[in-house]
């Protein structure tokens, strides 16, 4: 048991909540900034039973004030900035709130540790997006960068402030470049969940087909619980560094849809409609990473295959539907 401080930001979102719980489980001390939001914002806390044993601080990336008193607060060792603007769709229609989030809100928070504890160890959630337009057919830590999306060149930004900061104070600044990863607490809008999901509403007489863009995207998709442990061995290395993690293998949009309907036995062919309001203005057809170096300095590699990856998410949107209409059948039993 550690007994160290951590403090996350996004700690609300999915890298958030495993996180949480692989730290609580080594025995941190663990905060969480949370936003100011109308809706509620804790449901992936309470799903995997860790809202009880984190402290919520109200701060904000926007507000460099308000994160200052954070650090200073919970004294904390370790810091892992993964709040973000993360989807990429929506960084077309608000380029300047994602640069202001994704960019320069992860500019502040270093800055605000430089002020605050220049020695904490501080983690950069960058992404294979950044390689976009990729040259190379297997991107790794050398690869040239060239971003397509207002999200990718914010996260471009994010990541050189990152190495400036090591290279200028001396931080211990370390920048994962994490490809695509999903589990069942996966935001609806990204297109595995939105793909397990509307498996789980078709089979269930719930939907009659499901919209997509372009469905042959490629992308190199993990499992997030494994890349939280990739995340928290970069912190432990004695000196900062980047990163790539991936599982090595690269599907496309459609197998994907393939490996979700045929779980419940249906032929995806039959339900997916394409919908060109999906399309984006400038697509990455294909990325998939090499993870050589964080398997030699980090021990790390992806645990989890697709099929098992799809299949557990499948099987969560049955159990979510499931509980859905069986809430709605009572309400209407008591409303009769
Ligand atoms: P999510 O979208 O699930 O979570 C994003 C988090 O950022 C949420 O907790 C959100 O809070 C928070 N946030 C947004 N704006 C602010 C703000 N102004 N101040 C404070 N917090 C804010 O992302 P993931 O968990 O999937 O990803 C974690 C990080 O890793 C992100 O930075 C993402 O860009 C990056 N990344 C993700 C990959 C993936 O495949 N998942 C791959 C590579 C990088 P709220 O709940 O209130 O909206
Ligand atoms: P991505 O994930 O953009 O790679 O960013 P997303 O799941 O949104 O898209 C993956 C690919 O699927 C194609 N696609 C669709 N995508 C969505 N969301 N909805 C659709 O209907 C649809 N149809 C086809 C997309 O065009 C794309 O090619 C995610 C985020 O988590 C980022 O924050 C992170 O940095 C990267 O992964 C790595």
């Amino acid at each position: 048991m550690t007994g160290k401080h951590a403090l996350i930001t996004g700690i609300t979102g999915q890298d958030g909540a495993y996180l949480t719980r692989f730290l609580l489980a080594k025995g941190y001390q663990v905060h969480g900034v949370v936003a100011r939001r109308g809706t509620d914002t804790l449901w992936r806390l309470r799903e995997l039973a860790v809202l009880d044993d984190v402290e919520i601080i109200d701060a904000d990336l926007i507000d460099l004030s308000s994160l200052i008193r954070a650090l200073e607060r919970t004294k904390a060792e370790e810091i892992y900035n993964l709040a973000a603007q993360s989807f990429v769709a929506t960084s077309w229609d608000q380029p300047l709130l994602t640069a202001e989030v994704t960019a320069v809100g992860a500019l502040r928070l270093l800055d605000a540790v430089r002020i605050v504890n220049p020695k904490a160890r501080f983690y950069q959630a960058s992404t294979s997006e950044m390689f976009g337009k990729v040259g190379q057919p297997v991107q790794d830590e050398q690869t040239p960068f060239c971003p397509r999306s207002p999200y990718a060149v914010s996260k471009l930004f994010a990541h050189w402030s990152t190495v400036n900061y090591r290279e200028s104070f001396n931080m211990h600044a370390s920048s994962g470049i994490l490809f695509n990863h999903e589990s069942p607490l996966r935001g609806i809008e990204f297109v595995s969940r939105k793909i397990t999901d509307a498996v789980a509403r078709i089979y269930l007489g719930q939907r009659k087909d499901l919209r997509l863009g372009n469905i042959e995207a490629h992308r190199d998709w993990g499992f997030a619980g494994d890349y939280v442990e990739a995340i928290w061995a970069m912190l432990q290395q004695p000196e900062p560094d980047n990163y790539v993690i991936a599982t090595g293998r690269t599907t496309s949009v459609s197998e994907m849809c393939r490996i979700a309907f045929s779980h419940v036995g249906l032929n995806y062919e039959d339900y997916v409609v394409i919908d060109p309001k999906f399309y984006r203005p400038a697509e990455v057809d294909m990325l998939v990473g090499d993870p050589t170096k964080a398997k030699m300095k980090l021990g790390w590699t992806a645990k989890t295959k697709l099929d098992d990856l799809i299949k557990m998410m499948v099987e969560a949107d049955l159990r979510r539907v499931r509980t859905e209409l069986g809430r709605d059948r009572s309400l209407a039993g008591h409303l009769s």
